[in-house]
């Protein structure tokens, strides 16, 4: 059996010059698996602390404090390692070690093991016949918190290249599409420099619906047919907009101002405009009514909880429950450890929600999330474009492409 010989934290730094923590664990004192950890911008209430405190400094002092317990343990075995994690800190949101700590330990953990066995991470992480390859999502123009005053209230326009038929192809086909969008983007404003937003889409000084229809001519421009080679979709990110004092969606950009149930015609009408394919966070992180009604209206459509849901089990049974979703993004850090987040796949599995494994907008260049959308069947991977905090992942998604284990792209 091959036990973890030692643990080491440090501090290290994001893709937005922020402190965050790096783990290194390593098994039979010579097979390092090493993870870092993301932050978000748009953080939903019900996610786990990241950081105790806000402070990575903390979070590295709970590391040093505690790494001798989990030394002799099989690296592979994940639920003794979460559940040793769980002795240290049985809040329900990690708040005396933060969920850093729980992230790191148990994806550096599985990585080592990976190493060990020589097999690559995503194979160790599901015991699936049948993979196949998630399509990658790419932002390619960003608003709201990603981006500065001025650009669109939508946090994230996507391209999703569903028509591809290899992730060679697919990836090429969102790299196309951003580039020809800077230069829809530099026609269509002379003011527009060329600035990106956190995750490397472009963050042009025009409103939603200009954005969206430069986005749709950029896909036009290049001969992909919306709906067929590629479609749109958009992350609102609703709960930054959400005043709950006034009950209205604020658009500052737009000079909108929406009660539920027209931001529920709002979005409606986008995604029949648009024709778009993923709408993310449509509504606020507590308005499971109004995403169920879209989720109604819309079964062809990702209708996807991310503050809704925050890769939380008890919250993604309350959403299926009164059917507010039918798609939620996995994003390790906001469950806390990748137990926390594995559970969830397999419940949201079960229950046929479909699975986004994503990013945060304050990334490193790890990559081990392109394993984890692998292994727990995502139908979509949101990693970016550009930028090498989301060039580290989707180079390794073409890595990936090489092992005939995975069979194909999914299908919508
Ligand atoms: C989101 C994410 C990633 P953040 O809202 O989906 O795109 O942003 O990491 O800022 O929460
Ligand atoms: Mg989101």
């Amino acid at each position: 059996m091959q036990k973890i010989t030692s643990i080491k934290g440090r501090l290290i730094y994001d893709s937005r010059g922020n402190k965050t923590i790096e783990v290194d664990v390593i098994t039979d004192n010579k097979y390092v698996g090493r993870t870092s950890v993301p932050s978000g911008a748009s953080v939903g209430r019900n996610e786990v602390i990241n950081f105790p405190n806000g402070k990575p400094e903390q979070c590295l002092m709970a590391i040093n404090d505690n790494y001798k317990k989990f030394l002799g343990i099989d690296p592979i075995d994940l639920k003794c390692i979460h559940d040793t994690i769980r002795e240290i800190d049985n809040t329900d949101n990690y708040s005396n070690i933060g969920g850093a700590f729980a992230f790191a330990i148990t994806i550096a953990a599985m990585e080592s093991a990976s190493k060990f066995l020589h097999v690559p991470l995503f194979k160790i992480l599901t015991n699936k016949p049948k993979l196949e390859f998630p399509i990658p999502l790419g932002n390619i123009l960003g608003g709201g918190l990603h981006a500065g005053i001025g650009t669109p209230d939508i946090q994230e326009i996507l391209i999703c290249p569903h028509g591809s038929k290899s992730i060679r192809d697919a990836v090429e086909i969102n790299f196309n599409v951003h580039k020809e969008l800077c230069n829809v983007l530099y026609e269509k404003n002379l003011n527009f420099t060329g600035g990106r937003s956190d995750e490397g889409g472009w963050a042009p000084e025009i409103n939603n619906e200009e954005a969206l229809e430069a986005s749709c001519k950029a896909c036009e421009n290049l001969g992909y047919v919306l709906g067929k080679d590629v479609s749109l979709g958009i992350d609102l990110a609703s709960s930054t907009q959400w005043d709950p004092k006034c009950e209205q969606y604020i658009y500052k950009h737009n000079k909108l101002q929406l009660d539920e149930e027209k931001q529920i015609e709002f979005v409606s009408d986008l995604i029949e405009r648009y024709k778009l394919i993923y709408v993310e966070d449509a509504t606020h992180q507590d308005s499971f009514e109004a995403m169920h009604e879209l989720t109604n209206k819309f079964p062809n459509v990702f209708i996807t909880g991310d503050d809704l849901t925050t890769t939380n089990k008890r919250i993604l049974s309350h959403a299926i429950k009164s059917k507010s979703c039918n798609a939620a993004i996995l994003k390790v850090n906001q469950a806390g450890s990748l137990y926390d987040a594995l559970q969830f796949a397999q419940h949201a599995n079960e229950n046929d929600i479909k699975i986004i494994t994503s990013h945060r907008s304050g990334e490193t260049i790890d990559s081990q999330i392109v394993h984890i959308g692998i292994s727990t069947g995502s139908k979509m991977l949101k990693i970016g474009v550009v930028g090498g905090e989301r060039i580290s992942k989707i180079n390794e998604l073409i890595r990936l492409s090489e092992y005939d284990l995975i069979h194909g792209m999914t299908q919508l």
